[in-house]
């Protein structure tokens, strides 16, 4: 074989895998649960005057993300839950959450106190993109947590795509705002298996093609 047709024969056998690589070349979707391990919570400005009764016994506001999974189950005690109370009625504790990327949000997670005197009676949902603008918003009045372990109510979100940020503003009857947890399943994009190794045989070719000219 001449050194002409070898030369062709890679560029066609480059060009083949390139269309190849391009067709199946793409991404899937799938879900990742955002807490503590990926996205972070701090105390909103928003926060009425109030006060933090168990903040001093059993660590930080990452309580409130620290659920491993959007099914798992927590016991109510100082490590575990948050317990604010405002200083007057419908005073509430602002929590922001910062996904460091943008997301597609497709189910709120939410982990209640068991007992309706103190439990989250209200919650206002705040979604935001890169830029801050807002994107979308959710009020919800959540079910009373499950008793003795709580888990989490789910609920599914129709549209907030490409998020970056989410602020909620939690109220109760009493002025007690007492939980467990706040979650989030998000959707992101992965490359579709393959296509790492059919891009790398398409590299290799065209270097091979280079080389011959
Ligand atoms: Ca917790
Ligand atoms: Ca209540």
């Amino acid at each position: 074989m001449s050194r002409l047709s070898i030369c062709s024969w890679l560029a066609v056998a480059g060009l083949v895998c390139g269309i190849h690589a391009s067709a199946l070349a793409g991404t899937v979707q799938q879900d990742v649960y955002l807490n503590l391990d990926n996205i972070t919570v701090a105390v909103g400005p928003n926060t009425s005057p109030g006060t933090f009764n168990n903040t001093f016994s059993g660590g930080t506001i990452d309580k409130v993300i620290d659920a491993p999974s959007a099914d798992a189950e927590e016991f109510h005690n100082q490590t575990t839950h948050i317990w604010f109370t405002a200083d007057d009625p419908g005073g509430g504790l602002e929590l922001v959450f910062e996904f460091g990327t943008d997301y597609d949000i497709t189910t709120l997670h939410f982990w209640n106190y068991t007992a309706e005197g103190f439990d989250v009676d209200n919650i206002d949902f705040s979604f935001a993109n890169s830029l801050g603008a807002e994107v979308g918003t959710l009020s919800i009045q959540p079910d009373l947590g499950s008793s003795p372990g709580i888990r989490a109510q789910d609920i599914p979100l129709a549209a907030p795509l490409n998020v970056r940020s989410v602020t909620a503003f939690l109220t109760g009857s009493n002025q007690q705002v007492d939980f467990q947890n706040i979650g989030f399943t998000a959707t992101e994009s992965v490359p579709e298996p393959g296509t790492f190794l059919l891009l790398g045989m398409t590299g290799l070719l065209g270097l091979r093609g280079r080389s011959c000219g």
